[in-house]
């Protein structure tokens, strides 16, 4: 039965004519180069999450540890770390960023374990674009932030927005800093370690 099915596909293949036995090959090699393509595609998000994975373990252990010292206690509450990942989360997800509301939840960050309170909380989540031919970003809050924050210097109407000026001159933020800086100034100042 098999060696029947074999010849007769065989016998087919044969009375194929030339054309559209290269339409066969071709089609054949597109597939087989997709499958390629996807199952590379496949593998490598699977190591970027191991990545993400292993540093938001991270910080569920460091968050721990510096709790467990009433000097280094994160001055969070479980619910005040997951509305302000909640709420960094809504000011990247989608088209644009919401910088302020950025550098707004950062104030609220006073040491080391708040951040890593944030940080844990946020865990991995997806980060719509708001563009249907741009993926979304899947990550870790710190590489969410890497990725929606601008390298290049601060636009200079910054410091014409009521309020935003004087509090951006408060942590010493200039139009030389670029987004990056400036969040990361927001956290050295009040007091932690850790940088974007
Ligand atoms: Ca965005």
């Amino acid at each position: 039965m098999e060696n029947l099915k074999k010849t007769e596909l065989y016998k087919t293949w044969q009375e194929l004519p030339p054309w559209a036995k290269g339409v066969v090959a071709i089609a054949g090699t597109g597939v087989a180069i997709f499958a390629g393509v996807k199952i590379y595609g496949a593998l490598k998000g699977l190591n970027k999450d191991k990545g993400n994975r292993s540093e938001s373990s991270g910080w569920n252990k460091e968050l721990d540890k510096l709790n467990s010292n009433p000097a280094t206690r994160s001055t969070l509450s479980k619910l005040q770390a997951d509305t302000i990942a909640n709420q960094m989360f809504g000011a990247m997800d989608g088209l644009g960023t919401d910088e302020e509301t950025l550098y707004r939840s950062a104030r609220q960050i006073k040491n080391d374990a708040d951040w890593a309170a944030v940080n844990a909380a946020y865990g991995i989540r997806e980060v719509s674009s708001g563009l249907f031919w741009e993926k979304p970003f899947r990550g870790t809050l710190s590489g969410a932030l890497s990725n929606e924050l601008s390298d290049d210097k601060l636009n200079p109407t910054y410091f014409l927005i009521p309020g935003f000026g004087p509090f951006l001159a408060l942590y010493g933020i200039t139009s030389a800093d670029t987004e990056i800086s400036t969040f990361n100034k927001i956290l050295k100042k009040n007091g932690t370690k850790y940088q974007l």
